[in-house]
């Protein structure tokens, strides 16, 4: 019996698409302006799940690296057929609606063919292709009619569709409309499958905030006409108060055991009516099941976290960046050396800040609510930090300079500051998010009893503190919401992660800690 992890894949990881290969299974995920972009984790039982690749590892496979914070890669679907892998996505504000192929879900992946009108002028106008071939392997592409660009931005026109020709890459006719929901704002997400001799087209709606859900029509063909299912949304957290959240954007998948799987996206806010999802967007996974009448059923999402766990990197000599490390509209690799000092992770400032679009700062995503992260770092020859981010705007850090370590906090343009003198040298710094207490002088982050449980005010808090000459030292508390997808209105999630500003600032090693209790 499978154990279904909730989340199945823990931090920034929204969008989920999912492919069933020879019983392994792939799942992508977006990744917006941060490179490498689209990772791809393996399962053989859906409850382990391994990092494998990325689809984007070079530059030029997508245009991350001018396009506007939340640009860039937008809502996958992975397909196989004939032995190779299929993955459609938009690059959101950049090169437009692509196809990607490889023969290894692990990759290379190819560099990405843009899907063209019938005209071949330009880019399909939209959002969250899905491919699927219908029995004469005629190739669809039915999408979110979301216009991105030009004098029309921001109108929808619904669930379209087109077929098209994969050696061209152009459109084979003028996009046609599909049922788009019931009704719900922002259709969007579709996947179209063929079960039991019927096409399901199956979307989200709702937006991707609260109110987001997961509709299904059938029809005889894939084009249809499609009815809808009399039960819609088949899933929904809308109204409840259930802890994970906006569920929707999903896609479904033949399991282990046969067990039918819907993979989709959702959040876990904290607080109270009014909560704040400190990681932003992960993925989730509930059972399916296929009632008589024909109708898929989606089970609500239970929470269901995994043990904590503990991170040490290291960066020794020849070694490689893992997987995991990820920069803003830029490799990792363009901004960390491993040789230049032996053991170091060493980054060169170019005067750039976190309030910059491409700020020297390679991350990880901050996985577990509850989440300590250290790392040791050489600052004796120029100025960087330990910071986490959503954006340019909405940043919290720790930042050493030749004798000063300072914790800042800006949020939305407000900036504050806490200094703090230091000799200089190798120091640890800590970036903690804990849960909100009582702790003295914090009781404005519950409501309720003063002397213990009481109704949490916030998501988390972000401690900064750093260990100076075998001691440590607090620098500031912030009030997690300030880093929460609702407030910063992110499609991303948190990244926490090491910079530079000015000169070289070097890293011996980052351990993260966390749990979900
Ligand atoms: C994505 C859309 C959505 O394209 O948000 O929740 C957009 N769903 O389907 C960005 O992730």
């Amino acid at each position: 019996m499978t154990t279904l992890y909730n989340p199945l894949i823990n931090g920034f990881h929204p969008d989920p698409s999912v492919v069933e290969v020879d019983g392994v299974y792939y799942l992508a995920t977006s990744t917006f302006e941060y490179l490498p972009g689209i990772p791809i984790h393996r399962s053989t039982d859906f409850e382990t799940w391994e990092l494998i690749g990325h689809v984007a590892t070079r530059r030029g496979q997508l245009d991350v690296e001018e396009v506007p914070t939340a640009g860039g890669a937008w809502a996958p679907t992975i397909r196989h057929r004939d032995g190779v892998f299929h993955l459609v996505i938009t690059d959101a504000m950049g090169r437009g609606m692509l196809h990607f192929t490889a023969p290894d879900a692990a990759g290379p992946w190819s560099d990405g063919d843009l899907l063209r009108k019938a005209d071949g002028s330009a880019s399909l106008d939209g959002i969250d292709p899905d491919i699927a071939w219908d029995a004469d392997g005629s190739a669809y592409i039915t999408y979110s009619g979301l216009l991105l660009s030009g004098a029309e931005i921001g109108t929808h026109l619904g669930i379209q569709q087109v077929r098209v020709d994969l050696g061209t890459h152009r459109a084979l006719e003028e996009p046609r409309s599909l049922w788009s929901g019931t009704g719900g704002g922002f259709p969007e997400a579709p996947h179209l499958y063929e079960v039991g001799g019927r096409w399901y087209l199956m979307i989200a709606e709702g937006g991707t905030e609260r109110g987001h859900g997961i509709s299904i029509a059938r029809g005889d063909s894939p084009e249809g006409p499609f009815e809808a299912a009399p039960q819609n949304p088949l899933v929904s957290a809308r109204s409840t108060t259930r802890p994970i959240q906006n569920t929707g954007h999903g896609d479904l998948v033949v399991g282990p055991g046969g067990q039918w799987l819907c993979v989709l996206l959702g959040v876990r806010p904290r607080s109270m009516t009014r909560a704040f999802s400190a990681l932003g967007r992960e993925t989730f996974v509930t059972p399916v099941r296929w009632e008589s009448d024909g109708w898929p059923a989606i089970d609500p999402v239970l929470l269901n976290p995994r043990p904590g766990t503990r991170t040490e990197v290291t960066f020794s000599p020849g070694a490689e960046l893992d997987g995991e490390w990820i920069a803003v509209r830029a490799l990792p690799s363009d901004h960390g050396d491993l040789r230049s000092r032996p053991g170091w992770l060493t980054l060169r400032g170019d005067g750039s800040t976190l309030d910059d679009p491409r700020p020297v700062f390679i991350g990880r995503r901050q996985e577990h609510l509850t989440s300590t992260i250290t790392v040791r770092m050489d600052a004796s020859s120029g100025v960087g930090g330990l910071a986490v981010r959503y954006d340019e705007r909405f940043h919290v850090e720790l930042e050493a300079a030749s004798d000063t370590i300072t914790a800042r906090a800006v949020v939305g343009g407000l900036v504050q500051t806490w200094v703090h003198p230091y000799s200089g040298g190798v120091v640890e710094l800590h970036l903690d998010s804990l849960p909100p207490t009582h702790a003295p002088g914090q009781t404005e982050q519950l409501l309720g009893d003063e002397a213990g449980g009481g109704l949490p005010r916030t998501s988390d808090v972000i401690h900064l503190g750093a260990t100076i000459d075998g001691e440590r030292v607090q620098l500031a508390e912030v009030d997690g919401r300030f880093l929460s997808s609702e407030t910063t209105e992110s499609f991303t999630g948190r990244v926490v992660g090491v910079y530079a500003v000015d000169g070289v600032v070097a890293v011996s090693s980052w351990t993260a800690e966390g749990h979900d209790d």
